[in-house]
């Protein structure tokens, strides 16, 4: 074995979105080009000699190639270990867990989330820190600038090691120590959820399905819904990670999780149903025949975060994404604790964790979390809601229904235009941005707009400040449309809409959310002139 110094040169194009870099397969199987990203990672975070780093992903196609790719690389950087999850299998929740839990210096996760995966499909990469967490923008901007300037990468020429067994094997000096990937992670649920009321749940007849579309979840969810609180066998159904996810697109809604979609429509569906995406850190919930907004299940799960052990406490504020409703605010005003709004992506969550001014966190795409680790949680949301259930004793339709009686409803959609002319996507920006200024006071519809602006966010820990991260035009009655470009896809662009609307009187609660929204959907068409210029009469998908 020996350590080798390999000349390279840039690469373009590397620059880490609102998750990590992602590209297709085609594109990161390409001579150095993971080898450069991974050589400008390890640049920007510094010396790693004696460190621990974390390493895992989500079983994609060529997962296993790329594993043992940053495993040498690794070894020529001097890290002291290396934690990986059997099989090149962690989810994201799980890869923060591991990081916190045995004080590594950061991790890399292999994965493109969400993206279709498979030969032709998405493959990507992400950096987490020490706290556990997505590396904020101040590192990815760095790590990105290095790219730019690379010349030569380290790597070792050791063979390829048996990802399958654990036990612990070296690469030159480094151990890489082969863990169970499910583990740790159980131990930390049975910490903060009551897991005796949940089995009672289910040995009382309670019935659920959990699909995970054959992405990374469906080990863990086998591991703790079924062998740890006793759901029945088959509880847990695509649970098998696959290199193709099944060729199905693991984005957990109701337009992707279509098997789950169909089994709760049933007469005889399940009492509850849930799915997670590609690395785990998404959840959709979804009770017989009705679905749960993400925003709301953030809302509601604040609202009675202290059914759960690990948040018996109570919290110490809110945080969500600026495109989320704001339908957790009003929990958070009625808990007299702060309610922050963040740009979207969980990197910015971070700093609010770690300063304990948030204790839960969460996103309009499906993404609900909380302190215990520092990113986003699928299977941790899902046994919040059955923790929720049990205490409750009702369905999941009752307990929306009664949140929505007791705090209003906030209508809330997100139109998603995806594959479109990344040129025609910028001029629609621009086009909105350059009438934001005349908006205010201007009346739309039947709605007058209070604001109007394109966000920025200043962190209330280090100062930091982002720009451009969404425009926002806000009516005086607090209904919303927010326009912004997708940070993960990787062909041409995608636009995402989205769409709120506040309603306080009960007696409205059971309009069509489409309908409830039709006033601001045309509103939003006329103005970003959407049809037009994306040459679409329709979203792509409707959330
Ligand atoms: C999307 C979501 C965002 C989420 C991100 C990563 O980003 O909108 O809320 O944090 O995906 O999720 P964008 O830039 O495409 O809108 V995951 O589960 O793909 O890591
Ligand atoms: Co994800």
């Amino acid at each position: 074995m020996a350590i080798q110094v390999i000349n390279t040169a840039p690469i373009a194009g590397q620059q880490p979105g609102t998750s990590g870099l992602r590209k297709k397969v085609g594109v990161f199987s390409e001579p150095q080009y993971l080898e450069n990203f991974v050589q400008s990672v390890f640049d920007t975070v510094g010396d790693c000699h004696g460190q621990t780093l974390v390493l895992g992903g989500d079983g994609r196609y060529y997962n296993r190639t790329a594993i043992q790719t940053v495993l040498r690389m690794a070894a020529a950087h001097g890290y002291a270990r290396v934690l990986l999850g059997r099989g090149g299998i962690l989810s994201t929740p799980a890869v923060s867990c591991v990081i916190r839990k045995h004080g590594a210096s950061g991790g890399l996760i292999l994965s493109a989330s969400h993206n279709p995966g498979g030969p032709d499909g998405d493959f990507g990469i992400k950096y987490n820190i020490a706290n556990g967490g997505p590396a904020p923008e101040k590192i990815t901007d760095a790590i990105f600038a290095r790219t730019k300037e690379l010349k030569q990468y380290r790597i070792s020429d050791a063979p390829d090691i048996d990802l399958d067994t654990l036990g612990e094997v070296r690469i030159e000096q480094m151990v890489v120590e082969v863990i169970d990937p499910v583990a740790h992670y159980a131990e930390l649920m049975q910490q903060l959820f009551d897991f005796d009321a949940i089995g009672a749940l289910f040995a009382g007849g309670l019935r659920i399905c959990f699909d995970g579309m054959h992405a990374v979840s469906g080990p863990y969810a086998t591991a703790i819904l079924e062998d740890m609180l006793g759901a029945p066998k088959g509880s847990v159904i695509n649970g098998l990670p696959l290199a193709d996810f099944g060729g199905g697109h693991p984005d957990p809604n109701p337009v992707n999780a279509h098997e789950l979609i169909a089994r709760m429509s049933q007469d005889d569906a399940p009492d509850f149903g849930a799915a997670s995406d590609g690395d785990g850190d998404r959840n959709m919930i979804v009770g017989r025949r009705f679905d749960v907004t993400p925003s709301d299940s953030l809302a509601i799960l604040a609202a009675n975060a202290t059914v759960a052990p690990g948040y018996r406490e109570g919290l110490t504020g809110i945080a969500r994404s600026m495109p989320t409703s704001g339908a957790a605010d009003r929990v958070a005003a009625a808990l007299g604790i702060p309610c922050f709004e963040t740009p979207t992506g969980w990197k910015f969550f971070g700093n609010l964790l770690d300063a304990d001014m948030a204790t839960l966190c969460g996103e309009e795409s499906y993404g609900t979390g909380s302190n215990h680790v520092r990113e986003k949680d699928g299977l941790w949301a899902v046994l919040f809601w059955l923790n929720l259930l049990a205490a409750k004793q009702q369905s999941v339709e009752e307990i929306v229904r009664a949140h929505w009686a007791t705090y209003g409803r906030n209508y809330y959609s997100r139109h998603d235009y995806e594959g479109i002319d990344s040129a025609a996507a910028a001029q629609l920006m621009d086009a909105v941005r350059g009438q934001l200024a005349g908006l205010p006071g201007r009346q739309l519809g039947q709605y007058t707009v209070a604001l109007a602006d394109d966000f920025s966010y200043t962190d209330p820990v280090d100062g930091s400040v982002s720009y451009k991260q969404g425009i926002r035009i806000i009516m005086t009655d607090g209904s919303r449309i927010v326009l912004r470009l997708s940070g993960t896809g990787t062909e041409g662009a995608t636009l995402r809409l989205y769409l709120e609307r506040y309603e306080a009187d009960p007696a409205q609660h059971g309009i069509p959310t489409q309908q409830a929204l039709g006033g601001l959907i045309a509103i939003a068409g006329q103005l970003a002139q959407i049809s037009e210029r994306t040459g679409r009469d329709a979203p792509t998908v409707t959330t």
